[in-house]
């Protein structure tokens, strides 16, 4: 599977160290992560010249096209991920949506949208058995 993989960038990267974990899963089942920088621990939401995003938006798009589903860890909120789901769903992608039920509340906007497989998990291994249904 192409897997489209997203995450908060701007929105915060409190977690991106889990993204980096759901990506080595995934990559550990073969398939191809096309967001692998999502997981990237040196990114930083501050460092990014604002002359890149055009290349950015044409990019994830391109590569949001080619995907065959889209996996989204939407605990930290971010705008950008927002507008990947609701393309992914308008391009009748598989959307599947993990969030963190004790740290975050998910938006309605997602949580009562049935289109999306919503995943809510209290601990990371639940989260993980989630996920390796799935991948595997
Ligand atoms: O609003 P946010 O920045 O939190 O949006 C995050 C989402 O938008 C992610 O799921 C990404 O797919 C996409 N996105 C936002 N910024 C970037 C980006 N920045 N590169 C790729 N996708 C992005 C530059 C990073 C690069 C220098 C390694």
């Amino acid at each position: 599977m192409k897997i489209y993989f997203a995450g908060s960038i701007r929105g915060g990267r409190t977690d991106a160290a889990l993204y980096q974990r759901m990506i080595a899963a995934m990559k550990q089942h073969h398939h191809l992560v096309l967001t692998e920088h999502i997981g990237d621990l040196s990114l930083s939401m501050l460092e990014q010249k604002e002359d890149a995003d055009e290349r950015i938006y044409q990019q994830d798009i391109a590569w949001l096209l080619e995907s065959d589903i889209l996996i989204a860890e939407c605990t930290c909120p971010s705008l950008g991920v927002g507008y990947e789901l609701a393309y992914a769903e308008a391009h009748e992608k598989l959307v599947h949506i993990f969030y963190n039920s004790e740290r975050s509340a998910l938006s309605a906007m997602l949580r009562g949208n049935s289109y999306f497989t919503v995943h809510p998990y209290a601990t990371e291994e639940q989260l993980f058995d989630q996920l390796e249904e799935i991948i595997s």
